[in-house]
């Protein structure tokens, strides 16, 4: 997963870039990158690393011009140089850079009509430079010296004819506008929304709809599933359907972990899905043992804390805040590699005894993947002396790796994978493990004032909805992942062998 913004503004955007960017960043710590356009010419900043730290003060002076695009990299999987940070450029046509948050399913196909058919070059295991070609490849095939809102919009349509996978991108065709799109099924998350200011109204594209919010812009809408908002340089804003079967079918991760959750995404409040996530799962608990002996119920922080506050709510229990954080410390798990994941969990939590001594506690998470953290964490709890270490996932168990752009690890590193509720108890090392029924996830989500009724929900159920992924397909990727190869490349880097034999 990936953080992306875009703005068309009246002013320099460079700070309003970098702002949205860390207002982004937990979707990503592995590399930053903004670019700017200021009369026809481009400025470029990326590298690996937070935000924070990639850009410098002497960066941001160059970074000039009232429109650009940003990126924060979380890595999908394949290499983390400094060279796959994103934006991505190409020279023709017209100088366009573009920015992306997904995984494309058929981008070894991709990559090979755009050296074989296109005549262009890739030059990293990227599927968003591959993506970037094809946007590019159909721009021009529009042959126009100045285009128009009608070619980037047939661009776009051409693009969703040859992509398949989960995509939400923004591009900039330096001197005329910043395109934003989402993919036809409409599985990553992307919003728009505009402010007023004394030189005009300024738009802005993203992600998540926190990053308006904070800097003072009001949410227009999502876009649709296969829809294009285009935001030409001088203000004026187009949309149009690009795709011919739409369907909405987010993704229903953003809303268990990956979201930050004062966002709104498809009009549903996260921070509300996650209240209703611990509704469920205490309904759940009460029909499992209405006689349970639990004592308090303690969230593994962060995410979980809304969840496990409901969820203490409905069952009438003491909600107590039994572990520290130390917010000085990345998130878990975004650290590749499994020897640095493990290392951390001391160094990021530690227990108030106070709150376990004796105690039959319930502990919540968002999720279970591969069961390391929460394995150590009811250790902690034990170490701390409760009596009893229950454990309650916000999430259904994950048993199925996702190729729409989580980092999630692949199958056979799933806790999960290939085992039942009780196995996994008895692996991560609790009395009682509770799951969240996927029906009841789905309801939590799309249950709300807005009604969504499917979902994403691969990996919990191994239905990928563009209807693509096979066997093959995910013991590739199992290839490509697994953390001894995680240095190594993806797919793509097949192809650029390909072209060398
Ligand atoms: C943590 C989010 N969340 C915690 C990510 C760990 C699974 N893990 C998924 C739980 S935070 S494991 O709140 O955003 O910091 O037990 O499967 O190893």
């Amino acid at each position: 997963m990936c953080g992306i913004v875009g703005i068309v503004g009246k002013s320099n955007v460079n700070q309003a870039l970098y702002d949205a960017l860390t207002v982004l960043q937990h979707r990503g710590q592995d590399a930053a990158g903004i670019v700017t356009s200021h009369d026809g010419r481009l400025f470029l900043r990326k590298d690996n690393g937070l935000v924070r730290d990639v850009f410098q003060q002497r960066h941001m002076q160059r970074l000039v011009g009232h429109m650009g695009i940003g990126h924060v990299r979380y890595p999908t999987a394949g290499s983390s140089t400094s060279a796959e940070a994103q934006p991505f450029y190409v020279n023709s046509p017209y100088g366009i850079t573009l920015a992306h948050n997904g995984n494309l399913t058929n981008v070894e196909q991709l990559a090979k009509e755009i050296y074989e058919s296109d005549l262009r070059h890739v030059n990293t295991s990227s599927d968003s430079e591959v993506l970037l070609n094809v946007f590019a490849h159909e721009l021009a095939q529009r042959g126009k010296l100045q285009p128009t809102e009608e070619d980037v919009f047939a661009a776009v349509t051409d693009v969703h004819n040859r992509c398949v996978g989960g995509y939400a991108v923004v591009a900039m065709v330096t001197g005329y506008g910043i395109v934003g799109f989402r993919d036809p099924h409409g599985i990553r998350p992307i919003v728009f929304g505009q402010r007023h200011t004394d030189e005009g109204v300024e738009y802005m594209i993203a992600s998540e709809s926190v990053s308006l919010d904070v800097l003072g812009f009001t949410l227009i809408r999502d876009l649709a599933p296969g829809e294009a908002v285009y935001i030409t340089e001088d203000g004026k804003l187009h949309t149009r359907q690009c795709a011919t079967n739409p369907s909405l079918t987010p993704c229903i991760f953003e809303h268990v972990y990956l979201a930050r959750p004062d966002s709104i995404i498809d009009g549903v409040s996260v921070y509300k899905a996650r209240l209703r996530m611990g509704e469920k799962l205490a309904e759940k608990i009460l029909r499992e043992r209405p006689e349970h002996d639990i004592d308090v119920v303690i969230p593994i922080p962060d995410t979980s804390r809304t969840a496990a506050l409901e969820l203490a709510n409905h069952l009438g229990v003491k909600f107590r805040e039994g572990f520290v954080k130390n917010r000085y410390i990345g998130r878990t798990f975004i650290m590749p590699g499994q020897a640095a994941r493990k290392k951390s969990v001391r160094q990021k939590l530690n227990a108030i005894e106070l709150e376990f001594r004796g105690k039959n506690v319930m502990l919540v998470d968002d999720s279970i993947v591969r069961g390391t953290t929460c394995k150590q964490i009811i250790q902690m709890a034990r170490e701390a002396g409760a009596k009893n270490v229950y454990f309650c996932s916000a999430a259904p168990a994950v048993r199925f790796p996702n190729v729409y752009g989580i980092d999630m690890p692949s199958a056979h590193e799933l806790i999960a994978h290939n085992r039942s509720t009780q196995d996994v108890a008895d692996l991560i090392g609790a009395d009682w493990l509770i799951y969240q029924d996927l029906p009841d996830l789905i309801e939590a989500v799309g249950g709300g004032k807005i009604k969504i009724e499917q979902f994403d929900c691969a990996v919990f159920d191994g239905k990928y909805v563009t209807g693509d992924v096979d066997e093959a397909y995910l013991n590739k990727i199992e290839q490509a992942r697994n953390d001894a190869s995680k240095v190594k490349t993806q797919a793509v880097s097949a192809i650029i062998d390909l072209y060398n034999n």
